[in-house]
């Protein structure tokens, strides 16, 4: 039995978990990213949650689907693939984070593609500075960085975009097309952290240059070691600040998690994953947690694929909810 601690700096439920269930994969062109958290939950997740670590649950007992009832053709705008359905339903999902974020609660997302995060980085912003008056600080782990503008980006694929919304580096008026996000909810890049990064593209990387992202790539874990990282991510954010952890399972290696839609080789072990998750956990600072991109139909045929990535997925969720080894 491990039971996670109540030290919570920016909680006052920290006990309570806001759950919300995200079967969408309209920010990428793969099948089978939307079955991704049935796929955890089945495999247990929620009742691990509940009954080893000891939190009560709020919100989606079942998947939502985010099904777009618009009749008007979802046609690329600004060379973004599916904009309205990605918009309709990012904004939907900051409302649902925003609802259970407001209470107090822990929040914790199960994607879904990573435009997802489009809503639960905007949901958790708006109620954590209404509560609080603090701004949040996102740390984004993932192989890639997330950061393509619309007109950046080689794909059209929106969840290679959400950070350039969330930091207002991509702007749009139309509330269709992400005008919904407020101005005052948007993430200061000066609070972004990434950290695993090994597939950046160019525009990416000079944008990062530019505006002196922090960023802690493949080559940094190998050169200072995870634990030594973790402390520099956290050190640049500051110990008095919310975290919004959001963690895309592609930041693990294939080995470990070979179903999700852009893998690349050379990443976190599981070991790894976990230790930061573990680590952003004892701070007490985390206020929200993503997971991301696990995709049960992808390396299928491998018949431990899908099996593994979920059972890594759901050890990282635990890890950063407060299981701990001892
Ligand atoms: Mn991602």
């Amino acid at each position: 039995m491990h039971t996670h601690t109540d030290r919570s700096r920016f909680l006052s439920h920290p006990q309570d978990l806001g759950v919300v269930a995200v079967g969408f994969s309209g920010g990428q062109t793969k099948d089978g990213v939307d079955a991704g958290p049935q796929a955890l939950i089945d495999a247990g997740l929620l009742t691990q949650l509940r009954d080893e670590l000891g939190y009560t649950l709020h919100g989606d007992t079942t998947v939502q689907k985010y099904v777009d009832d618009s009749t008007a053709p979802d046609t690329p705008y600004r060379n973004m693939k599916n904009p309205r359905s990605v918009s309709t339903a990012t904004a939907r999902i900051a409302d649902q984070v925003y609802a259970q974020a407001r209470e107090g609660r822990m929040v914790l997302t199960l994607g879904g593609d990573h435009s997802i995060a489009i809503g639960t980085v905007a949901g958790s912003a708006k109620a954590i500075r209404e509560r609080l008056g603090r701004e949040i600080a996102v740390i984004w782990v993932d192989a890639h960085a997330d950061i393509n503008t619309p007109e950046m980006s080689e794909s059209g694929n929106i969840h290679g975009m959400p950070l350039a919304f969330l930091t207002g580096l991509a702007t749009e008026e139309n509330k269709d097309y992400f005008g919904w996000l407020a101005p005052e909810n948007l993430l200061s890049l000066k609070k972004l952290v990434y950290i695993g990064l090994r597939d950046v593209d160019a525009a990416e990387r000079k944008l990062l240059r530019e505006h002196g992202v922090r960023a802690f790539s493949m080559f940094d874990i190998d050169k200072y070691g995870i634990g030594r990282v973790v402390e520099m991510a956290l050190a640049h954010i500051g110990s008095d600040t919310p975290i919004h952890l959001s963690f895309d399972v592609d930041a693990l290696d294939p080995l470990w998690a070979p179903s999700t839609g852009t893998p690349v080789r050379g990443g976190l072990t599981l070991r790894e994953g976990d230790y930061i998750c573990e680590a952003l956990h004892e701070t007490g600072n985390i206020v929200a947690v993503d997971l991301v991109e696990v995709n049960p139909k992808l390396a299928a045929e491998t018949e431990l694929g899908p099996a593994e990535t979920i059972r890594a997925g759901c050890s990282l969720v635990r890890c950063a909810l407060g299981e701990s080894i001892l």
